[in-house]
C-alpha cells in the first residue's frame, strides 16, 4: 500500500528520474509543471524510463496539490522565484520544500518566501538526459547530500528508499560551494564544446580551463571561510565527468533546445561572490559570457521564433540576479545551517 506522498516540482530530466525512482519505491508521486506537451506526456503515459512507465499524477493547478506535505524543488534556478508561488499554496505549516538544484541562491529564494523552517538544501550528482517529454535515461549514478534540517526525516528516508545514496551533512554553504564547483568545471564547457561530461577529461586545453574555473571557485570559498567537502576539489570535478561520462550536461541540454540555461546562477554565482570577497575571477567571467553570447549569436542565427525564445532567456537569467539583490539576500552561498 501506497503510504507516502510527495510533489514534484518540475518536469525536466531530474525530475522525471526522481519521480521513477520514487513510484518504484511505492511512493505516490504528484508532478506540477508548466511544460504543456511534458505534462501531455506524463498524463498519458507516466514517467517513462526506457520501456517501463511509471504513472505519477499531474497538476498544473497549485490547488489541486494542497496537503502534500514534502516538496522537491527540481525546476531550474532561474524558476525557483515562480514555483514559491505555488509551494506558498500546497505545503502545510509544518511541510517541507528540499532543492536539489545546481546554482547558488535556490534555497534562501525558497526559505524568503516559504520561511526557513519549510526550506531545506540539497545536492546532488546524478546524471539524466531528457530524451522527450515524460521520457527519461538515467545517466549516471550520483549522491544526493542534504543540508542538516530539522524537518528532513521524512524526505530523506523517501531518497534512500528510492535507492539513493543519501547522506546528512551540517555545513550547508559548504555543500552548495563544493556543488557549484562541479558545475563550473562541467556545465559551462560542455555547453560551450557541444560534447558530454566525460569528453572533456579527453581534450587537453578544455581540462585546462576546467583547472581554472574550479581553482577559482576554491579561492572564492577560502576567502568566504566555506570549506569545501573534497580534499582535491579538480579531482572531484573530474570524477563526477568520468561517472556522467555519457550524459550531456544539463546546460548542454539547455543550449541544445534554445532554453535559457543556470549559467547566471553558476558562473553568475562565482563571479559576484568573488567581486564581493576581493577575488579574481576572470575565467568564470568569460565563461558566463560565453555562454550566453552563444545564446544570443545561435538566436540571431536560427530566426525570429527561436530568438524571442533565447533573448527571454538571458533576459530571465538577468532578472533572477536583480530578483536575488532585490530580496536583500546577500550572503548567497554562505547559508546558516538550520
Ligand atoms: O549537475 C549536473 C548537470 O548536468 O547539471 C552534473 C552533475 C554535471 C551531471 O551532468
Amino acid at each position: 500500500m501506497k503510504h507516502s506522498s510527495i510533489l514534484i516540482i518540475g518536469t525536466g530530466a531530474l525530475a522525471n528520474l526522481f519521480a521513477a525512482r520514487l513510484v518504484a519505491a511505492d511512493v505516490d508521486v504528484t508532478m506540477l509543471g508548466t511544460w504543456p506537451a511534458g505534462l501531455n506526456a506524463l498524463r498519458r503515459h507516466g514517467v517513462r524510463v526506457g520501456d517501463v512507465a511509471y504513472p505519477v499524477r499531474v497538476a498544473t493547478d497549485p490547488a489541486d496539490c494542497v496537503g502534500i506535505r514534502l516538496a522537491l524543488v527540481l525546476v531550474k534556478s532561474w524558476q525557483t522565484e515562480r514555483a514559491t508561488g505555488a509551494l506558498r499554496q500546497v505545503l502545510p505549516p509544518n511541510g517541507l520544500a528540499l532543492t536539489l538544484q545546481n546554482g547558488v541562491g535556490n534555497r534562501e529564494i525558497l526559505a524568503h518566501y516559504l520561511g526557513e523552517e519549510r526550506a531545506a538544501q540539497g545536492v546532488t550528482t546524478t546524471g539524466a538526459t531528457l530524451l522527450g517529454p515524460g521520457h527519461v535515461r538515467p545517466a549516471g549514478e550520483g549522491t544526493i547530500t542534504l543540508g542538516e534540517h530539522p524537518r528532513l526525516a521524512a524526505i530523506s528516508h523517501l531518497l534512500a528508499k528510492a535507492g539513493f545514496d543519501v547522506k546528512t551533512v551540517p555545513n550547508v554553504a559548504s555543500l552548495v560551494w563544493s556543488k557549484l564547483l562541479i558545475n563550473v568545471a562541467i556545465n559551462p564547457l560542455t555547453a560551450l564544446l557541444r560534447v558530454p561530461n566525460g569528453r572533456l577529461l579527453e581534450i587537453p586545453p578544455a581540462r585546462d580551463v576546467m583547472a581554472e574555473a574550479v581553482q577559482e571557485v576554491v579561492d572564492v570559498a577560502r576567502v568566504k571561510t566555506i570549506p569545501l567537502t573534497f580534499e582535491d576539489p579538480l579531482a572531484a570535478a573530474e570524477e563526477v565527468a568520468r561517472r556522467t561520462a555519457a550524459n550531456r550536461s544539463s546546460m548542454l541540454q539547455d543550449v541544445t533546445r534554445g532554453a535559457p540555461t543556470e549559467i547566471d546562477a553558476i558562473c553568475g554565482a562565482v563571479v559576484r561572490a568573488g567581486q564581493a570577497a576581493n577575488v579574481p575571477t576572470p575565467v568564470n567571467r568569460t565563461l558566463l559570457n560565453l555562454v550566453q553570447a552563444s545564446i544570443e549569436a545561435g538566436s540571431r542565427e536560427s530566426g525570429i521564433r527561436e530568438s524571442g525564445n533565447r533573448n527571454q532567456g538571458i533576459r530571465k537569467q538577468e532578472t533572477r540576479s536583480q530578483e536575488i539583490r532585490k530580496l536583500g539576500i546577500r550572503k548567497l552561498g554562505n547559508q546558516r545551517t538550520n
